[in-house]
């Protein structure tokens, strides 16, 4: 009842960052894949209408973002650590831009390059998610600024890299190299190992490396149908409302939670849980009976219905 289930596909560079860090941890994880666009039938069940990629599923709890991922992979799996103590505020903070500007950087480079490949269906999906028109044509001639905004960042990562250390932190793997093994992932993985800009790169390329030989722990596979017949059996677990939190919102209130980016569908629900860091809902639907729904704070809005 407690595995860690992560429903993703192999394409998917947020999914690579929390695989890379299952590696890491060298844990014992369930597979359920799901398709790469719209619709989700057998996702929306558990998150409630969040639609992003990857989400993690322990029991009839359902992890969305994988910023709360992470933390929650920190919390249930045993060292080695991806916050190591004193730090945790560097590298969740490192992450936090990797995920907001480097990783829209490199998906110019490789949409750019392969857009005009790429099914209908997949670029209307795009389009409804990002907000924006998926226009290959345009995509394709911004390239040289995309790979050049992708190196200016990650120049700074070969940055800290220079002075000999392994990782981005130190002698070891941290929360700040999964995230950066996302977008450097993505292009050696959709385009390739020396594709622009990472050839002008070798600290970043060597740690890549160093970072692909850990893999992604001990994998099994789990239907869809028995993901929600996990969560339908579970029962989600206890959460708390702080009572002085800065929105007055109370335990039992009605809200819906929405990204504040991407894939903009709102969830619903009563609030069970609210700190500084994560927002909890309790929902319920007849495939999975009751479910919690946890999203981070930081990048999500939370309106009282
Ligand atoms: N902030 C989110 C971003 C997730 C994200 O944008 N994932 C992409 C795939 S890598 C996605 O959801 N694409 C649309 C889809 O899979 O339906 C997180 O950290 O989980």
């Amino acid at each position: 009842m407690t595995d860690i289930i992560l429903h993703h596909y192999p394409n998917s560079p947020f999914a690579e960052k929390v695989r890379i860090a299952l590696g890491i941890k060298q844990a014992t994880w369930k597979s359920v894949e799901i398709p790469n666009v719209m619709p989700k039938p057998d996702l929306m069940p558990l998150t409630g209408g969040y639609r992003r990629t990857p989400v993690m599923q322990v029991g009839a709890d359902v992890y969305c973002d994988t910023q709360l991922i992470m933390m929650e992979l920190e919390k249930r799996l045993p060292p080695p650590p991806l916050l190591p103590k004193g730090r945790e505020g560097e590298a969740r903070g490192l992450a936090m831009w990797i995920d907001r500007n480097i990783f829209w950087s490199a998906v110019g480079v490789v949409m750019g390059e392969l857009g005009d490949k790429l099914p209908e269906a997949f670029k209307k999906d795009r389009s409804d998610f990002s907000g924006r028109s998926f226009d290959s044509d345009k995509l394709r001639a911004a390239v040289p600024m995309a790979r050049d905004q992708t190196y200016a960042q990650l120049s700074l990562a070969e940055a800290m890299l220079a002075d000999g250390r392994n990782y981005l932190l130190g002698g070891e793997p941290t929360l700040a190299d999964c995230a950066l093994y996302n977008p450097v992932w993505f292009i050696r993985q959709r385009l390739s190992p020396t594709a622009s800009p990472l050839d002008r790169l070798p600290k970043i390329s060597a740690w890549s490396e160093r970072m692909k030989a850990f893999g992604a722990g001990t994998r099994s596979d789990l239907t869809a149908a028995d993901a929600l017949a996990i969560a339908k059996a579970a029962t989600p677990a206890a959460t708390k409302v702080d009572a002085d939190d800065p929105s007055g919102l109370k335990a039992g209130r009605k809200v819906s939670v929405t990204p504040d980016d991407t894939g903009r569908v709102p969830v619903s629900g009563a609030l069970v849980g609210l700190t500084a860091d994560r927002i909890s809902v309790a929902r319920s639907d007849e495939r999975v009976g009751d479910v919690v729904v946890h999203f981070p704070r930081a990048g999500f809005i939370v309106t009282p219905l």
